[in-house]
């Protein structure tokens, strides 16, 4: 029961539930546009799919920052929830399924009966735990993880990540007994793999894990915003035994809700974790000895991308290089927003924010090279045959050269969807915008129509029907792009398919399958070619900042 073999039907992927002690900067929008990139892309299947965000709001950081804003906690969380977290996913057109806060009773409840069925087992002791903690991170600190704060911090032990002093603990606590878990987590890393993801996150996490587990403070007795342990309620939950719950009370568990038992049945366990590195172990050690304590199946992967830097370091708003999503939003679009960290950042690694590379990969890729294509083609259309497409004549080597293109793009980009490297995904299917680009460019169709009209009116010439084959080929092209590019610019996507005349909606609910972009000859003789606005307008002046 407690390995990942039992997949539902569903692709059940998450995201990390945010701290709501700032609002959101791009670091976060990266990780949820992946997640929406992922999940219409499984949409686009046809397979059920279930996509879950949320915030994370108990613990000290969030309290601290609230107090410091002279507000109580829940006030705090539901106003960044309300102004902050539920906006940007509108602004980043993530189509989520479900949002949900810890603070919510759904979860609250659920955890502090799945905590009191681990105490019920014997899983969770009564201990004292000494030693560092960093708020920041909400994380118990081992000596050896910390490093030498230098200049102010002269003396001190900080926390590598947030480079602030750490605070020691000395405190009756519950202890959930992870060590136990030590040879049942490397089984699970070594039967599966898949279980972690990429190999760079798997090595950490076995290292990780072969240097032995301590047992887990599970509970804070010096301050009350939590979740308060049923069996001795002068504790709160640690804020991270709460947060992971999340993935598995959101979708019913335990619940005594038919409906909602029913949803879990059809939506456990995850299909894939979606978290940044600086949250791996939680995700590839604790959760799945908290699941396999449980007895309940565990995720298919998790999977950990890298980090946004911003000056060689990693974006942060503490550090304030944090840059909020409207500001590129505002200016180049969301469409633009999401293919660009898509494709500029290979999915697993770290990379370089830079509004220079950002511009110029919207002038070059998006602009001049698919925005110009859509837009030519529809042109000619328009200018040869008053916007109406014609019938084409026999495929010659070069549309079937181009239609071949399509469909390696279909399979190369398939295939790099189920490994994750989002990017891949995106460079295939750009294969097929420079291929249509080539292809125009050596059919030359403006000359076909030159020729067509020089020709004498007794004769067909041997370039008979060329040019309706030519534009009729492009538009196919274009109509596999917008189906491939939907799940990575929706709304450019929508737009080409509308001007292409497509009467079926492409919309994620109902999706024009991935499959169908492969094969050409789709698009009837007779369909209305509109000529709308320009998809990526070229930017003359792309930086404001
Ligand atoms: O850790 N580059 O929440 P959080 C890339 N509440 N991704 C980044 C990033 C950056 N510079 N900065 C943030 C928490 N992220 C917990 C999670 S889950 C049960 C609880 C993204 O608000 C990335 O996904 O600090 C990272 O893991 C997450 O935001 C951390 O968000």
């Amino acid at each position: 029961r407690t390995m990942p073999d039992a997949a539902s039907e569903t692709f059940y992927l998450t995201t990390p539930i945010y701290y709501v002690n700032d609002a959101p900067h791009i670091g976060h929008a990266y990780t949820t546009v992946a997640a929406d990139v992922v999940t219409r892309w499984h949409r686009q299947r046809q397979e059920p799919v279930w996509f879950l965000t949320g915030t994370d709001e108990h613990g000290q950081k969030v309290m601290r920052t609230a107090e410091a804003n002279g507000v109580s906690p829940q006030e705090w969380a539901d106003r960044l929830v309300e102004s902050s977290w539920k906006p940007v996913l509108h602004t980043l057109d993530a189509l989520n399924d479900d949002f949900i806060r810890t603070t919510q009773p759904r979860h609250t409840e659920r955890v502090q009966a799945f905590i009191q069925d681990l105490y019920t087992k014997g899983e969770i002791y009564a201990g004292s735990y000494e030693g560092p903690y960093c708020v920041g991170c909400e994380e118990y600190k081992l000596p050896g993880d910390l490093v030498d704060g230098t200049g102010e911090h002269e003396g001190q032990k900080l926390c590598p990540i947030h480079g602030k002093p750490v605070e020691m603990l000395s405190e009756q606590n519950y202890f959930f007994k992870m060590s136990a878990y030590q040879d049942r987590l490397l089984a699970l890393y070594e039967a599966h793999p898949e279980f972690v993801q990429p190999a760079s996150a798997r090595n950490e996490v076995l290292a990780f894990v072969k240097g032995g587990l301590q047992d887990l403070s599970i509970s804070r007795n010096t301050f009350d915003w939590g979740i308060p342990i049923p069996w001795d309620t002068t504790h709160v939950l640690y804020v991270w035994f709460d947060a992971l719950l999340n993935y598995a009370t959101a979708v019913g568990l335990d619940s005594d809700d038919p409906e909602q038992r029913a949803k879990f049945a059809a939506t456990w366990p995850p299909s894939v974790h979606l978290v940044g590195k600086d949250i791996l172990r939680f995700h590839a050690v604790i959760w799945p000895a908290m699941l396999m304590a449980a007895g309940l199946p565990l995720p298919r992967t998790v999977f950990a991308h890298g980090w946004l830097l911003v000056g060689g370091e990693k974006m942060s708003k503490s550090k304030l290089t944090g840059i909020a999503p409207s500001q590129i939003i505002d200016h180049f679009g969301s469409d633009a927003f999401r293919y660009y960290f898509m494709r500029a950042i290979a999915f697993g690694q770290d990379g370089s924010f830079s509004w220079e590379d950002l511009a110029a990969r919207y002038n070059a890729e998006l602009a001049n090279g698919f925005g110009n294509l859509a837009s030519r083609v529809a042109a000619m259309v328009g200018k040869y045959y008053g916007g109406v497409l014609p019938q084409a004549g026999p495929a010659g080597p070069a549309e079937q050269a181009l239609e071949q293109v399509a469909a390696q793009a279909v399979a190369a980009a398939e295939k790099a969807i189920d490994a994750l490297a989002i990017h891949e995904a995106v460079n295939a299917v750009w294969t097929l915008v420079d291929a249509t680009n080539l292809y125009l460019t050596e059919q030359e169709p403006w000359k076909v129509a030159k020729a067509d009209d020089e020709k004498t009116p007794d004769g067909g010439s041997a370039q008979e029907g060329r040019l309706a084959t030519i534009l009729v080929t492009a538009a196919e092209a274009l109509r596999s792009l917008a189906v491939l590019l939907h799940p990575i610019t929706p709304k450019a996507a929508q737009a080409l398919w509308e001007s292409l005349g497509a009467e079926a909606p492409l919309g994620a609910l109902a999706v024009q399958p991935v499959d169908g972009a492969a094969h050409f000859g789709v698009l009837p003789a007779g369909t209305t070619v509109t000529k709308g606005a320009s998809l990526f307008p070229r930017l003359e002046d792309p930086v404001t900042e």
